[in-house]
């Protein structure tokens, strides 16, 4: 990485997956189980609250069971070491980058230990559950949500997103399948801005084709490889 300063790293499921988190759109995953029109739409929350709510519990429990991975400990260990501007932007609504010791993380698709009042726009961090919608700590509503980006919602930051492309050398991209917008369109912006981009992940996604650079792999071995 010799002549790179500024890198900008956009994770998605794949780097939990060998946490043992569900990724989305693989072959057992999450939208094989679920519709997503009913447990990740704002519609389908209005329609059956109590399912979303059992939803979001289940994984919120789940990931405080997981143990970050080699990819995690990997990307943190760079985040630690790099002089450079580094973001990672992920797309996991896990907390495992955090728990391996990265600092400099955005939750583009926000948090599961996270619960949002969309009466007072407060965020509250929360590790239970909230299926009986428990009070709003700051306006006691009971209106609690899981402080996720679900389909057609705005995913969070984006102007700090872009302005770390707008700098960036390097955009590598690990484990994400490039289905969803607007993240699969960070490689297209990034190209076009003059910026290297590498994917790292199990197979070729949607956009390899967009990368300079794609290589195929388990992110527990490929990205320790990468960042030594
Ligand atoms: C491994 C591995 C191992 C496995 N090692 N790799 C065209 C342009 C722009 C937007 C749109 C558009 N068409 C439609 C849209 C809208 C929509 C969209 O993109 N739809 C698509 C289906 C086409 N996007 C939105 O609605 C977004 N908002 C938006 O656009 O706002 C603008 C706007 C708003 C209002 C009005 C007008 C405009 C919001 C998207 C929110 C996504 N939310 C979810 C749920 C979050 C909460 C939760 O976790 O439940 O985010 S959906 C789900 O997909 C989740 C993920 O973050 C996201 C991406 O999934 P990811 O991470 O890529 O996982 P997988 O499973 O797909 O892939 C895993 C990959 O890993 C695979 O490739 C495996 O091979 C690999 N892998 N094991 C390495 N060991």
């Amino acid at each position: 990485m010799a002549d790179i300063t500024n890198i900008v790293i956009l994770t998605g499921a794949g780097v939990s997956a060998e946490s043992g988190i569900d990724t989305f759109r693989d072959a057992g995953g999450l939208w094989e189980q679920h519709r997503v029109e009913d447990v990740a739409t704002p519609e389908g929350f209005a329609r059956d609250p109590q399912l979303v709510q059992r939803f979001y519990d289940a994984r919120r429990a789940a990931v405080q069971k997981a143990a970050p991975n080699p990819a995690h400990e990997a990307l943190a260990r760079l985040d630690q070491q790099w002089g450079g501007d580094l973001l990672i932007v992920t797309q996991n609504v896990d907390d495992l980058h955090e728990r391996a010791g990265a600092r400099r993380v955005l939750h583009m698709h926000g948090e599961l230990l996270s619960a949002l009042c969309p009466m007072c726009d407060s965020r509250h961090r929360w590790t239970g559950p909230l299926i009986g919608r428990p009070e709003c700590p700051t306006c006691e509503a009971r209106s609690l949500r899981p402080d996720v980006v679900w389909f057609g919602e705005m995913p969070y930051q984006l102007e700090r997103i872009h302005a770390a492309l707008r700098n960036a050398d390097l955009f590598v991209s690990i484990g994400t399948s490039g289905a969803v917008y607007p993240a699969a369109g960070f490689v297209r912006d990034a190209r076009e801005l003059g910026v290297h981009t590498l994917e790292l992940n199990l197979e070729r996604s949607e956009g390899s084709h967009w990368f300079h650079a794609a290589r195929q792999g388990a992110a527990g071995q490929l990205v320790p490889e990468w960042v030594a």
